[in-house]
C-alpha cells in the first residue's frame, strides 16, 4: 500500500517514520556529546602561551635571583678603578687569599653564586693563561703557581654555589687591541680556556666598556673600536654556547639578560621582562656599550625578545677595594632596599664585593653581608597566606585540581592558577580565618607560559569593607610589594586589573619583615 502524502497510519508506516526520528536523536547526542568531551578536553588544556618565552637556562638564571660580582687585581693593589694596562704583574701578592671567606659571606648573605672578575680593562689574567704574559703566573702570588679561578671554582664546588665569568673584551694591555688578531687569537682563546677549565658556568658577563686610551703593548694611544662589529658578537657567543651551553649570556644585547641600564642596583618600577635592544644612532646595530641604555631599567612591553634585567651594583661606591671607602660600605638596610628594586621587580640583584690587599672581605663588607642575608630569611620563613582559603572568580575549565589557586601556596613556581580564555581580569579572595600581620606580598606568574599580567590591585579586609592597600604592574618572574607599614587583617583580596590574555598566576605569599613599625 502507498502512502498518500506525509501521513500514514499503518503500523509498518509509523517504523519508517520513527527510523529518522531516531537517527536524528543519535545524531544530536552524538553531537551533545562531542561538544561536551571538547568542552571538558578545552577545560584541560593550558593557556596559549603569550609573547616572547623564557629557555630553560634563562629560568634556571631567574630562579638564581642573587650573586655577587667580584673585582680583585691590579686595581686592588693601585687603588685605581680602571687599571690602565701598564701595571707590573709583581704588584699582584695577596698574603691571605682565601676564596672560601669570600663566597662563604656572599652565602651568608643569601646569594646563590659569583661572577669572577678574571681578566679586567687592564688585561690581567687571574688564571694562568696561555694567550698573554700579563697574567698571575708572572706574580709572585704562589711563587707564579697561583690560580685565582681554580681557587674561586674549589670554593663554589665545596659551598654549592654557582660560578660565572666576566672576562673584559676592553684589554688596555694588548698591543694587539683593536685589531681584528685581538678577537680571534686573544680576546676568543681567553673565553675559550675559562669555559673549558672552570666550569661549569652559570652566566657570562660581557661588558660594555670598549675602547679608548690605554697602554697596548707599549704604544699608549687611543683606540676606538666599532661596537657594533669589533667583538663579532653572535661568533664570540657560540663560544659559550657551545662549552657552556647552561650559562646565560649578558650585555647591553643580552641575548640572555639585558644590563638594566644604571649601576645604582635598580630596575624600574614598571619593569618587563621583554626588550629590544636599540642602538643610540638610527640605522646603526646595537652592541654592547652601544645601546639606549637608559631603556633596559623597564624593558618594552612589546620587546622583540625574552631579555630580563640584572642589576649590578657595588657594596662599596668602588669596584674594587680602596681603603678609604671601608666606612661607606653599603648597611643591612640599603642592601634590602635595593633587593625590593631589583629582585622584587622581577630582575636579578649582581652586587659587586671587593677583596682587600690581602685577599679577604674587610669585616664591614662581611658584616653587611651577614646581616642583610640574616633580615631576608628572617622575612621569607614563613608565608602568612599558608592555610588560607583560595575563592576565586573563575578557574580555567571549572578544574580546580589542574588550574585552581591552591597551586598558589605549593613551593613550586611554575604550577599555577589559571583562567577561561577571555578571563583576563579575576579575582581571589584569600581568607586566612584569623587576623595575620604582613608588610610584603609576593606574585609571580608562570613564566614559561610568558609574561601576561601588567597590573594588579590589593584589598585588605578592614572594618567590614575591603580597602585598597596596594597596586603594582608587570608582574613577571617575582613581584615584591613592601607595603610602607604593617598590615593586619584576616582577609585579603587580590584584583587583576589588566591582562592581554587570560591569567597563570603561579605564587601568592605574604610576609613579614620584622624590625617595621
Ligand atoms: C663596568 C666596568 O667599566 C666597571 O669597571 C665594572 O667592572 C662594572 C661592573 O662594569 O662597565
Amino acid at each position: 500500500m502507498q502512502c498518500a502524502g506525509r501521513i500514514c497510519n499503518s503500523s509498518k508506516e509509523k517504523s519508517t517514520l520513527a527510523l529518522p526520528i531516531l537517527l536524528l536523536m543519535k545524531h544530536l547526542f552524538l553531537q551533545a556529546f562531542l561538544l561536551l568531551t571538547a568542552s571538558v578536553a578545552f577545560g584541560q588544556s593550558a593557556p596559549k602561551p603569550y609573547g616572547p618565552l623564557p629557555s630553560a637556562r634563562q629560568l634556571k638564571w631567574q630562579e638564581t635571583e642573587m650573586y655577587c660580582l667580584i673585582h680583585f687585581g691590579v686595581d686592588t693593589y693601585t687603588d685605581k678603578e680602571w687599571g690602565y694596562g701598564d701595571e707590573d704583574p709583581a704588584i699582584f701578592n695577596p698574603t691571605e687569599f682565601n676564596a672560601v671567606q669570600i663566597v662563604g659571606a656572599a652565602k651568608a648573605g643569601g646569594f646563590k653564586g659569583i661572577v669572577v672578575v678574571a681578566k679586567h680593562h687592564d688585561g690581567f689574567c687571574l688564571w694562568p693563561t696561555k694567550t698573554t704574559e700579563h697574567n698571575i703566573s708572572k706574580s709572585p702570588y704562589k711563587n707564579g703557581k697561583g690560580d685565582i679561578l681554580q681557587e674561586y671554582r674549589d670554593a663554589c664546588n665545596k659551598l654549592g654555589m654557582k660560578m660565572g665569568v666576566y672576562c673584559s673584551p676592553w684589554d688596555r694591555n694588548n698591543a694587539l687591541y683593536g685589531k681584528p688578531e685581538y678577537v680571534t687569537n686573544v680576546y676568543r682563546k681567553q673565553l675559550e680556556e675559562l669555559y673549558t677549565h672552570y666550569g661549569p658556568i652559570f652566566i657570562s658577563w660581557f661588558d660594555g666598556a670598549n675602547g679608548g686610551d690605554g697602554y697596548y703593548g707599549g704604544a699608549r694611544e687611543v683606540r676606538k673600536i666599532d661596537r657594533s662589529t669589533y667583538y663579532g658578537w653572535d661568533t664570540t657567543w657560540a663560544i659559550p654556547r657551545k662549552l657552556a651551553p647552561g650559562a646565560v649570556l649578558f650585555g647591553d644585547v643580552g641575548p640572555d639578560v639585558r644590563w638594566v641600564g644604571n649601576e645604582n642596583g635598580h630596575a624600574g618600577q614598571t619593569c618587563w621582562e621583554t626588550y629590544t635592544p636599540h642602538a643610540p644612532d638610527a640605522g646603526k646595530e646595537p652592541g654592547n656599550g652601544y645601546t639606549k641604555d637608559y631603556e633596559g631599567t623597564e624593558g618594552q612591553r612589546d620587546g622583540k625578545f625574552w631579555m630580563p634585567a640584572e642589576c649590578d651594583v657595588a657594596l662599596r661606591p668602588g669596584w674594587f677595594y680602596h681603603k678609604s671607602q671601608d666606612d661607606k660600605v653599603k648597611s643591612p638596610d640599603s642592601l634590602l632596599s635595593l633587593y625590593y628594586q631589583s629582585v622584587g621587580r622581577g630582575a636579578c640583584l649582581d652586587l659587586g664585593l671587593s677583596p682587600d690587599r690581602r685577599g679577604l672581605l674587610y669585616r664591614n663588607d662581611v658584616y653587611s653581608l651577614v646581616e642583610f642575608g640574616n633580615r631576608l630569611r628572617a622575612t621569607f620563613k614563613v608565608n602568612l597566606a599558608k592555610g588560607a582559603t583560595l575563592i576565586a572568580s573563575n578557574v580555567r575549565g571549572g578544574n580546580k585540581a589542574k588550574f585552581g589557586p591552591v597551586h598558589l601556596l605549593d613551593n613550586d613556581r611554575y604550577s599555577y592558577w589559571a583562567t577561561d580564555d577571555k578571563v583576563n581580569t579575576p579575582q581571589l579572595v584569600v581568607d586566612m580565618h584569623r587576623h595575620k600581620t604582613f608588610n610584603v606580598i609576593r606574585l609571580r606568574e608562570n613564566i614559561k607560559l610568558g609574561q601576561r599580567i601588567e597590573a594588579v590591585e590589593m584589598d585588605a579586609y578592614k572594618n567590614g569593607k575591603w580597602e585598597k592597600i596596594a597596586e603594582a604592574t608587570s608582574i613577571g618572574g617575582n613581584r615584591l610589594i613592601r607595603l610602607p607599614d604593617d598590615v593586619t587583617t584576616n582577609k585579603v583580596r587580590l584584583r587583576i586589573t589588566k591582562s592581554p590574555v587570560c591569567i597563570a598566576l603561579s605564587d601568592f605569599g605574604l610576609f613579614r619583615e620584622p624590625g617595621k613599625n
